[in-house]
C-alpha cells in the first residue's frame, strides 16, 4: 500500500477556478479540499469542488473509445476510432466542401487546456464556416457589444469586486453560479466584503435569489426588460447632468449621439414595461452616479434575452458615462499572462458582423459563429451546403440548445457521420458514430487560458496532471491533435506535429512584430529553447514568453500555488482596436436595433413568462450523475408565485403542463414567492430520460428539458443568441 499523498489541481467545474488540494492513494483520488495557499482562491471551494473526487471517479465515465458497428456503439481501439474518422470526414469535405462538416463546441472547452489550444487549429485547417458553440446560448451578446465598442470581442471589462463602492448586478446569481465572465473565487465572500466596507449592492433579478437576499436593494424586474431599464438609467444621468466620463472623454466617440438616442427612454416611459416605479429608476441612477466608484455588471439573465446585445452594450455605456470604465473600483480589463504582449495604442481593424449568413434562416455570423439554435435546421433541411457531419466537442446541445427533440432527430436521422469528444454517453453523444472519451480531470494538466482573461486579479497558476494516465487512456490534447490530423489529410502523423505547426506559425509571426518581446529572434532557435514535457506545456511556455509578464513555464512550476501578477490596472488605450482608435459608443448596428426596443414600450407584456435558474450543486447538463450533488433542493421543479398558483389553480407538489412555441412538458410545481408574480422558473440541463444514455444516477431523476419549450426561432438578432429567459408560456394544472 502506498502512502496517501496530495496534489494540487485547479477546479474545472465553474469559472471561479479555485485551487484544490487533492488527496490520492495510489492512483485513486480519495478527496478534495480548498488549497489555503492558493494565491487567488485562498482555500475557498464550493460543494462541487468538494465532490471533485466523486466527479472524477464517476463509474459511468467511458474508459475507452466507442465506434458504431452494425448500428450499435461498441468498444474499439483508438486506432480503429481515428481510422474511421479519417475515412469518413475527408471524402465528405472533398465531395461537399468544408461547410458540410459542422463543429459544435460546448462549455467545458473553456475548462480544459485541450479545449483552448486545439479547436482553433481544427477550424483553421478544416476551414468550415459551420461553427456552433455554447456562446450563442450564453455570452455572445457581450462579445458583440465589446467588438463594436472596443474593436475586440474579447475586450470584456470585469467589475473590480475587491475595490468597488457600488455594484449594480443584473441577471446574475453568483451565490449559486460562482460568477461568470468575472472570474472570482469566493464571489459570495467578495459581495459580503463590499457591504462590510460600506459599499452598496443592487441586484436586478425577477427572482429573489440568494444573491438578491444579500443586496441592499433587490429590484424584481420584469424579465426581458433590462435594456429598457439601463436605457432609462442613462437617460436620467444625461437629464440630471450626472454624467462624468472624466479622462475617458478623450477616448470616446459618440457621447452626444447616445444622449440623443436615449432621450425618450425616460423612467416614466419604461416603468410599466419593466414593472419598476419611475422614482425607483431615478434613485438607482443617482446612486450609481454618486458612488465614488461603481461597476455595472450583467450576465446570463441580461444576455440570453430578446435584447441581449443592447443590454450588454448599455452596461458598458453606463460604466463609461459614470467614468467607471477602466478605473480601479469600476470595470477594468484584465491582462492575462498568455495573451500576446499588447501592441502600441492606435487604430485597429475593427469588428465586423454578418460577414456571412446561415444557409437556412439567413442568420448573420457573429465572431465567426452561427447560432446554436440553427444547428438542427442546418442538418435537417435538404439542399446544397447542408451540414452532413458533426464534430461535437464537450457539447450536449440536445439538452442545452432550443428544441432538443428536433436536434435529437436531426442527429439521428439526417447526419451521415458524427464524432463526439465526451467522457459520457449522453443525450448528444449517443448519436455519434465515434465517441472519443477524455480521461478524468485528475489525469489532465490544467491552465485557465480563458478565465484568466476575465479574472478580477491578474495571476497565473498551472497544475500538472495529479495522477498518471491510466492504461488505455489518451490525454485529451492528444485526442484533439489526432482528430485534427484525421480530418485534415494528415491521418497517422505524429500528434506532436500539430503543436510544432502552431509553435512555428506563432513564433514566425511574433518575431516580425516590433512590439513582441521576441521581436527579431530566430523562430527555430526560439522553438528549441521552449521547455515542457508535453506539447501543451511547450505551447504554454511559448505563450508565456510572448506574453506581457516576462514569465516562463518554469516559473509556474516553481510556484504551484500560483504567481500573483497584481491587481487590475487601467489599460484602455492598449485594448482599443476599433478603426477610429476610440471607443465607438454608438455603433451603427446598435443604433439600428434601438427602434425594436422602443417598439416594446407600446406592447402589452405577456401574462406569464419563464426564466431559468442554476443550482449551486449543478453544472449545466452533466453533473446530475453525481449522487452527492443531485437531489435535495437540486430538483427540476417549476417555481410559481403563490398569486399565479392561485390564479391558475396550481398546488405545491402537484403537476402542471407548461407549453410554449416549441412544445409542452409535464412538471412538478413548487409554489414559492422567490419568483415574482407573472414569472415561472425552470432550470436547464435536465431531461435525462432518453434511451441509450449511460448515466445511471441522472436517469433515476431525469427531470424535463426546459429548452423543449423553444423552437429555435427566438434570437437576439445582433448576436444570434437564443432567448432562454423571458419568453411567454402557458401553465395549466394536471389533476
Ligand atoms: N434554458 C437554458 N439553457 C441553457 C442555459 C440556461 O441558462 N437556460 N445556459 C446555457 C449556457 S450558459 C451554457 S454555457 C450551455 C452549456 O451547454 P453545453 O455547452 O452543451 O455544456 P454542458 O451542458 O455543460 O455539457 C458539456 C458536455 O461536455 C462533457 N464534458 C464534461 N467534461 C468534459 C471534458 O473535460 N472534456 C470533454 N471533451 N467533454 C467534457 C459533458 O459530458 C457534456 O456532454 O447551456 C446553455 N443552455
Ligand atoms: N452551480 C452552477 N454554477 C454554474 C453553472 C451551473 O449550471 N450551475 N453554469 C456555469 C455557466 S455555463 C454560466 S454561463 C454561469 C452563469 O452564471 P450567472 O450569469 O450568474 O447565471 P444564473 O445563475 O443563471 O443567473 C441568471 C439570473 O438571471 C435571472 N434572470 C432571468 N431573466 C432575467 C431578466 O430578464 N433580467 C434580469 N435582470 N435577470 C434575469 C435569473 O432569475 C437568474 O437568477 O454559471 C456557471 N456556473
Ligand atoms: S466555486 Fe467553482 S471552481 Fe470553485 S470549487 Fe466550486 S465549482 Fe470549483
Ligand atoms: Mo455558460
Amino acid at each position: 500500500m502506498s502512502e496517501p499523498r496530495t496534489a494540487l489541481r485547479i477546479c474545472p467545474l465553474c469559472e471561479a477556478t479555485c485551487g484544490l488540494t487533492l488527496t490520492i492513494e495510489g492512483t485513486k483520488l480519495t478527496g478534495a479540499r480548498g488549497d489555503r495557499d492558493d494565491i487567488f482562491s485562498q482555500g475557498f471551494i464550493c460543494p462541487k469542488g468538494a465532490s471533485f473526487a466523486e466527479v472524477d471517479g464517476d463509474p459511468d465515465r467511458l474508459t475507452g473509445p466507442l465506434v458504431r458497428k452494425d448500428g450499435v456503439l461498441q468498444e474499439a481501439t483508438w486506432t480503429e476510432a481515428f481510422d474511421l474518422v479519417a475515412a469518413r470526414i475527408q471524402p465528405m469535405v472533398a465531395e461537399h466542401g468544408p461547410n458540410s462538416v459542422g463543429v459544435v463546441l460546448g462549455n467545458p472547452n473553456v475548462h480544459t487546456m485541450a479545449g483552448a489550444l486545439y479547436p482553433p487549429v481544427l477550424l483553421s485547417l478544416l476551414r468550415t464556416r459551420s461553427l456552433f458553440t455554447a456562446s450563442t446560448v450564453d455570452q455572445m451578446p457581450k462579445h458583440v457589444s465589446s467588438g463594436l465598442l472596443f474593436g475586440d470581442p474579447f475586450a470584456i471589462p470585469v467589475p473590480d469586486l475587491d475595490r468597488t463602492d457600488h455594484l449594480l448586478l443584473l441577471g446574475a446569481n453568483p451565490l449559486d453560479s460562482n460568477g461568470s465572465l468575472c472570474t472570482a473565487p469566493d464571489f459570495p465572500g467578495k459581495l459580503k466584503a463590499l457591504r462590510r466596507r460600506g459599499g452598496t449592492l443592487v441586484v436586478v433579478d425577477p427572482r429573489r435569489t440568494r444573491t438578491a437576499k444579500l443586496a441592499d436593494r433587490h429590484v424584481p424586474i420584469r424579465p426581458g426588460t433590462d435594456a429598457l431599464l439601463l436605457a432609462a438609467l442613462a437617460q436620467v444621468l444625461f437629464e440630471e447632468k450626472l454624467t462624468d466620463p472624466g479622462v475617458l472623454e478623450e477616448y470616446v466617440d459618440g457621447l452626444v449621439e447616445v444622449r440623443e438616442i436615449v432621450r425618450d427612454f425616460t423612467p416614466e416611459a419604461v416603468a410599466a414595461a419593466c414593472d419598476i416605479p419611475a422614482d425607483e429608476i431615478r434613485l438607482l441612477a443617482r446612486g450609481l452616479a454618486a458612488a465614488p466608484t461603481a461597476a455595472v455588471y450583467g450576465r446570463v439573465g441580461s444576455s440570453t434575452v430578446e435584447f441581449g446585445t443592447l443590454a450588454n452594450w448599455l452596461v458598458d455605456v453606463l460604466n463609461i458615462l459614470t467614468g467607471n470604465l477602466d478605473r480601479p473600483g469600476g470595470a477594468l480589463f484584465p491582462l492575462s499572462a498568455t495573451v500576446p504582449s499588447p501592441r502600441p495604442a492606435g487604430p485597429g481593424k475593427g469588428f465586423a458582423l454578418g460577414r456571412w449568413k446561415s444557409r437556412v434562416s439567413g442568420h448573420p455570423e457573429a465572431k465567426g459563429e452561427l447560432p446554436l439554435s440553427a444547428l438542427a435546421e442546418e442538418i435537417d433541411t435538404a439542399g446544397e451546403g447542408r451540414v452532413r457531419a458533426v464534430i461535437a466537442i464537450a457539447a450536449n446541445p440536445v439538452l442545452s440548445a432550443p428544441d432538443g427533440l428536433r436536434l435529437d432527430r436531426a442527429l439521428s436521422e439526417h447526419l451521415d457521420f458524427m464524432v463526439s469528444v465526451d467522457p459520457y454517453l449522453n443525450e448528444t453523444s449517443r448519436h455519434a458514430d465515434v465517441v472519443l472519451p477524455p480521461p478524468p480531470p485528475s489525469q489532465s494538466a490544467h491552465f485557465d487560458f480563458a478565465f484568466n482573461g476575465f479574472a478580477v486579479h491578474n495571476q497565473a497558476r498551472y497544475s500538472p496532471a495529479a495522477v498518471p494516465l491510466e492504461d488505455g487512456r489518451m490525454d485529451e490534447s492528444e485526442i484533439h491533435a489526432r482528430l485534427i490530423l484525421a480530418v485534415s489529410g494528415m491521418h497517422g502523423a505524429d500528434p506532436a506535429s500539430v503543436d510544432d505547426l502552431v509553435i512555428e506559425r506563432a513564433l514566425t509571426k511574433a518575431v516580425a512584430e516590433p512590439h513582441s518581446p521576441l521581436h527579431g529572434g530566430d523562430p527555430e532557435q526560439l522553438a528549441a529553447v521552449l521547455t515542457g514535457s508535453t506539447g501543451p506545456e511547450r505551447r504554454l511556455d511559448m505563450m508565456l514568453r510572448l506574453g506581457p509578464y516576462d514569465l516562463v513555464l518554469a516559473d509556474l512550476l516553481a510556484h504551484p500555488h500560483g504567481v500573483d501578477l497584481g491587481p487590475l490596472k487601467p489599460r484602455l488605450a492598449q485594448v482599443l482596436k476599433t478603426r477610429s482608435g476610440k471607443v465607438e459608443l454608438l455603433p451603427e448596428p446598435i443604433a439600428a436595433d434601438l427602434p425594436r426596443l422602443r417598439r416594446t414600450l407600446d406592447e402589452r407584456p405577456a401574462a406569464l413568462v419563464l426564466v431559468g435558474r442554476r443550482h449551486l450543486r449543478s453544472n449545466n447538463s452533466w453533473l446530475h450523475n453525481i449522487p452527492s450533488l443531485n437531489g435535495g433542493s437540486n430538483r427540476c421543479t417549476l417555481q410559481v408565485h403563490p398569486d399565479d398558483a392561485a390564479r391558475l389553480g396550481l398546488t405545491d407538489g402537484g403537476d402542471a403542463r407548461i407549453a410554449a412555441e416549441g412544445g409542452e412538458l409535464k412538471v412538478p410545481v413548487e409554489v414559492t414567492d422567490a419568483v415574482r408574480a407573472g414569472v415561472v422558473s425552470l432550470p436547464h440541463g435536465w431531461g435525462h430520460d432518453r434511451e441509450g444514455v449511460r448515466m445511471g444516477v441522472a436517469a433515476a431523476t431525469p427531470g424535463v428539458n426546459v429548452n423543449q419549450l423553444l423552437d429555435g426561432s427566438r434570437l437576439d438578432p445582433l448576436s444570434g443568441t437564443a432567448v432562454l429567459n423571458g419568453f411567454p408560456v402557458e401553465v395549466t394544472p394536471i389533476s
